[in-house]
């Protein structure tokens, strides 16, 4: 069951991990299936800004039994996010579970969040450099929940020159949308390699959060992940 400080207590307990709360909303008999077949009524979505996980991330990874088994950071998401929701009789979801779940949706219907042209969601302050790594939904809304309010308007609204359209040598963002097979086969070339060791050249020029840019190690791990 939740208590009276659920959302307080999931806070502090992701905090440690580099998790934050990155959105928080309600649904009206639109919610995904609870592990107890009811429908959620409240949602709270976890993620990290930059790399600030990635620290907790690798000193699991090297302590984990199962190290060198594949997708590590879904397993530490799991490990991590899992069992707080459990505590708080709640259901968890990540990401990458098929059938996959709506998380840009939730996220745009969160922080008022919208698409850049990468099909990465951006955020007014954290640019293209935050993900999200599970979500926590109830069956009832816990006492101290609050819904996000939405953040404001896409900085691609008012971006001089769109760096990122003309920064892919794979012609793999267009203004409509990414285009994963262009970009695929460029990581499979030689040229490719530029964008497995320093990360996807188009995000890289997105002038929006850059503070939040990920580290060399991670950027590797996303790019190696992409190109599988
Ligand atoms: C399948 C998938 C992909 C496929 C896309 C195929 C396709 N056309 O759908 C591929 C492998 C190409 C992909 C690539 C990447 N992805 Co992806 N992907 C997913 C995944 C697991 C499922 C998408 C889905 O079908 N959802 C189900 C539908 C019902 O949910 P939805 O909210 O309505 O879905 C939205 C997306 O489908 C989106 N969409 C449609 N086409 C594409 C294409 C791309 C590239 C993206 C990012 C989104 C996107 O439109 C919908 C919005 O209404 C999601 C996680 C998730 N559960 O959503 C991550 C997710 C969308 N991906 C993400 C990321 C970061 C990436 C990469 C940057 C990974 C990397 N290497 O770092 C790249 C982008 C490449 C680039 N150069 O920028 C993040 C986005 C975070 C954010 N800030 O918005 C997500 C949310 C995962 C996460 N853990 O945070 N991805
Ligand atoms: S470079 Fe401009 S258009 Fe491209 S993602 Fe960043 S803000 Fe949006
Ligand atoms: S990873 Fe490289 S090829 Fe793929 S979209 Fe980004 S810049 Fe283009």
């Amino acid at each position: 069951m939740n208590g009276p400080g659920t959302v307080r207590t999931i806070r502090a307990a992701l905090q440690p991990h580099g998790l934050s709360l990155r959105g928080a909303l309600l649904f009206d008999g639109d919610g995904p299936r609870l592990a107890d077949g009811q429908t959620a009524r409240a949602l709270l979505l976890v993620g990290h800004v930059g790399s600030a996980h990635w620290q907790a991330f690798t000193r699991w990874r090297h302590r984990d039994p199962d190290a060198g088994h594949p997708d590590p950071l879904d397993r530490w998401s799991k490990a991590v996010i899992g069992p707080l929701a459990e505590a708080n009789g709640a259901t968890a979801f990540f990401p990458s579970d098929p059938p996959y779940q709506p998380f840009q949706q939730w996220a745009m219907r969160a922080e008022g969040l919208a698409a850049s042209p990468l099909g990465i969601l951006i955020h007014p302050l954290h640019g293209l450099w935050h993900g999200y790594r599970g979500a926590i939904a109830f069956a009832a809304v816990p006492a101290d929940f609050e819904p996000t309010m939405p953040l404001g308007p896409s900085p691609c609204l008012d971006c001089a020159g769109k760096p990122c359209l003309n920064a892919c040598p794979a012609g793999a963002i267009l203004a409509d949308g990414f285009q994963y097979h262009p970009c695929r086969s460029h990581l499979a070339r030689t040229e490719g390699a530029v964008c497995l060791s320093e990360g996807c050249l188009a995000r890289n020029a997105c002038p929006v959060g850059a503070d939040h840019r990920y580290e060399a190690d991670q950027l590797r791990f996303h790019m190696a992940a992409l190109k599988r």
